[in-house]
């Protein structure tokens, strides 16, 4: 055997096992099997020109490596991948290339697989989807028509967000600060018909089933905003309604405002001398961009010469129009309490309203307030509501989806508008619309789609009426394929449903999901949002489609600022591949830094792993020892062992990686006290984070049992726990005092482990909410403080 590790050449062996794997199908994932199963996800690619970058890598790696380890301790893994073909990046290269989207989005996807292919993940190929396939989005298409079946789906003329740079219409997911969140470009309001989607209707149950599933604190938080469920009161001012937190301090109202655009439909109400100036400031704020106006930090209004009256008190009190009130917010009007509201404090100053302060300083009861004088808030609020002054009224930040999309690389919607009979859905035995072939593609300046001008797609018939009536020409969102796609894993063949019921039942829910934190909103809200509507129709059989989601860091170019092409500091991964092999780009995107946060790439580190490996080529190919039991080694492969699973399924990848270098280190000093069959623990343990050298150094030993095809069809190294006999502990976990879980742990684990082992106890999470503080008594207790 040659013992020379200048033979170490990765990128040699490493194409052959890519085949070897493929050929021996040896990550399939069978649907039924008896063992336990395990869905593991992530966020499929949207295709770009641009190809993978080294932030899929670091993700795909690390939960690959999860994967890996589940299937060789037993679990029946499913390991997916596929393409979110349709969108804006796949058809910004088509205008860019000049080649029709269908043609570029291929190329670019079959060039994307080759890249997924060199770098070793264990994904289930027979399992590929493709949102751009009829076959595919007919289901996409299949659920919208069930939407619009249900009353879920509806056409309305709203003002939408408009990217002038896109051309495109934005969904308020999509837009950031005032701007396009793909591009930047501050975005303009436009009012358009489009198909809304009725997510609000399940505002309530997609925060509260939040509670059943295990998220990462700060993605169920930021859910848990965009949801913004405020509890509070409609009360009316005559016949102006407004929404309130804080009924209790209706004695305090000095004025109501209202929105510009609420005030637009008032105006015949404003008397004569006022409505010049009244008109002159609605128009003036409605040409500015919400983003300006939600900036806007002084406090400008007029006074509509209008009166309303308090019904509390009977008292009258002016409206005046202002822009801080926002159109989206209750019901776009406020009543104004500057004794006790910041944004009304301000106004009644720079405007001189009266301030009549009605709560009183340290007691906090009620003052000022007839007969409620002395009560607290909710005592008040309760009385009040009993005496008919308001009513109890919920209010969500959430707003319905705008699903319409005035762009060609889209699922089309399968509606068909009949002069007659209004709005039809396509029949479900003629699906999927498919998208027709365009000579022009380019978005339009007018806001109209481009198949707005292909006739043959336009005219067909009335399904209903059989009379001549036009298609919908307005296409689906990028988030539509993705908002199910993990339910056509479980059974990607399907030509009768969108996935086999049983097959449902048995991979369901997804165990593990991981993606960008960018999509929490967006993506993994519309799924949660889809996936509740077809559990209600029953084709999904849990209330939940993801029982657990994690989220990765991004990477950063060498000089730690984000990787862009105009700042040449983009890291391409195929580069690293070609030179050191997909193992080293493995290994060190998992070693880089904790895997949820932003960590900066550095290539003395992708050298320092291809050292690693490298050592560990030269030990492997020159261990001597072939006999006996070394009682320190074992020791030291089963705490590695115990180690690397414990790291791996609590994110922990880069320690996971430190552990391994550090056995080599010890290795190297002790390269005779490692049996054969140690290395061959030691193999089987590397496999699952750099599967291309482990599998080689295996084979080469000669260790392969004769009826497997590859390393990574044994199982994992086993261990007998007098071998782990590390001191252990047990850790109480308190919430705000009370006990709610005990924990057995290693002693020399940190705070932050445990806090974050504690956090994945359902008993413990299900208290935790918002922020929280950490007090610890090390080896004893550690508390969470959430008030
Ligand atoms: C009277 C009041 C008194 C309010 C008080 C608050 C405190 P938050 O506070 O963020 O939970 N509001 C209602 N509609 C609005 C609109 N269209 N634009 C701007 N502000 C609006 O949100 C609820 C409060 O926001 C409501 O309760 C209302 O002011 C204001 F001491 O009513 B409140």
């Amino acid at each position: 055997m040659n013992a020379n590790s200048d033979n170490f050449d990765p990128v040699k062996y490493e194409g052959r096992w890519i085949k070897h794997w493929l050929e021996k199908n040896i990550y399939v994932s069978i649907t039924n099997d008896t063992k336990k199963k395990s869905y593991i996800l992530i966020e499929f690619p949207y295709p770009s020109g641009e190809g993978l970058h080294v932030g899929h890598a670091r993700s795909y790696s690390c939960l690959d490596s999860v994967a890996r380890l589940r299937r060789m301790k037993g679990f029946n893994v499913m390991f997916p991948f596929g393409w979110d073909g349709f969108g804006l990046p796949a058809e910004n290269y088509a205008i860019k290339t000049g080649i029709q989207p269908i043609i570029t989005t291929k190329k670019v996807i079959s060039r994307a697989k080759e890249q997924v292919l060199s770098w070793g993940l264990s994904f289930d190929w027979d399992r590929e989807v493709n949102t751009t396939d009829p076959n595919y989005y007919k289901w996409t298409q299949w659920i919208f028509v069930q939407m619009f079946k249900k009353g879920l789906a509806y056409k309305k003329e709203i003002a939408v967000n408009w990217c002038p740079s896109c051309k495109i219409n934005l969904a308020n997911e999509e837009v950031l600060d005032g701007k396009c969140e793909r591009c930047g470009t501050e975005t303009e309001r436009r009012n358009q018909s489009q198909w809304l989607l009725g997510i609000t209707k399940y505002a309530d149950r997609l925060l509260d089933d939040l509670k059943t599933v295990n998220f990462r604190h700060d993605i169920a938080t930021q859910q848990i905003n965009w949801i913004g469920k405020k509890t509070g009161a409609k009360v009316k001012f005559s016949n102006l309604e407004v929404f309130t937190t804080r009924l209790d301090t209706i004695f305090g109202v000095t004025f109501l405002a209202a929105s510009p655009e609420a005030m637009k439909g008032l105006l015949d109400k404003v008397p004569e001398k006022n409505r010049d100036n009244v008109a002159n400031y609605v128009k003036g704020a409605l040409n500015r961009s919400e983003r300006d106006r939600k900036q806007k930090i002084e406090k400008t209004g007029v006074d509509t010469g209008i009166w309303v009256v308090n019904p509390a008190n009977n008292e009258k009190v002016p409206l005046w129009v202002a822009e801080y009130v926002l159109s989206d917010v209750g019901t776009g009007v406020v009543m104004g309490v500057p004794a006790h509201d910041e944004r009304d404090f301000e106004f009644a100053q720079k405007n001189g309203l009266k301030i009549v302060q009605v709560v009183g300083g340290e007691t906090k009861k009620l003052i000022n307030s007839g007969k409620y004088d002395g009560m607290g808030m909710e005592e008040a609020t309760e009385n009040m509501v009993k005496d008919g002054i308001g009513e109890r009224d919920v209010h969500f930040h959430l707003r319905d989806w705008v699903f319409s999309r005035q762009h060609y690389w889209g699922e089309p919607i399968p509606m068909i508008n009949c002069p007659k009979d209004g709005w039809v859905p396509v029949p479900e035995d003629e699906l999927p619309v498919t998208l027709p072939e365009v000579e022009k593609y380019q978005p339009t300046d007018t806001g109209e789609s481009p198949l707005a001008h292909v006739d043959s797609f336009i005219n067909t018939t009335c399904p209903k009426c059989g009379g001549l009536a036009k298609r919908e020409t307005d296409t689906m969102p990028n988030w539509a394929g993705s908002s199910w796609y993990y339910l056509r894993y479980c059974d990607p063949h399907n030509s009768i449903g969108l996935a086999d019921k049983q097959a449902l039942k048995y991979w369901l829910p997804v165990d593990w999901y991981n993606g960008g934190m960018e999509h929490t909103t967006l993506h993994l809200l519309y799924s949660r949002f889809w996936h509740k509507f077809l559990y209600d129709v029953g084709v999904v059989p849990t209330i939940e489609p993801y029982a657990k989601r994690t989220s990765h860091g991004v990477v950063l170019g060498v000089d730690g600022r984000k990787m862009s092409k105009s700042k040449g500091n983009v890291i391409n991964p195929d580069e690293v591949v070609s030179k050191f092999g997909a193992d080293t780009l493995r290994l060190y995107e998992m070693f880089i830094g904790p895997f949820d946060q932003t960590v900066s790439w550095s290539w003395e580190g992708v050298e320092g792993v291809y050292r690693f490996l490298k050592r560990v080529w030269r030990l492997a190919l020159t261990c001597t020892s072939d006999g006996g039991t070394e009682i320190e080694s074992a020791k030291r492969l089963a705490r590695l062992t115990k180690k690397i699973e414990d790291d791996l399924e609590s994110m922990k990848f880069n320690t996971a990686v430190a552990s391994m270098m550090e056995f080599v280190n010890w290795w190297s000093e002790n390269p005779n006290k490692i049996t054969i069959e140690g290395v061959g623990k030691f193999l089987r343990i590397l496999a699952v984070m750099a599967p291309f050298i482990a599998e080689e150094l295996y084979q080469r030993l000669g260790l392969l049992t004769a009826s497997l095809d590859s390393i990574h069809q044994t199982s994992w190294p086993e261990y007998s726990e007098d071998d782990l006999v590390d001191e252990v502990v047990m850790v109480i976990v308190q919430v705000n005092g009370k006990i709610r879980a005990k924990m057995i742990e290693s002693k020399s684990k940190s705070k932050e482990d445990l806090e974050k082992s504690a956090l994945e106890n359902e008993n413990v999470r299900r208290f935790v909410e918002g922020d929280y503080k950490v007090l610890y008594v090390p080896g004893k207790v550690i508390n969470f403080i959430t008030e």
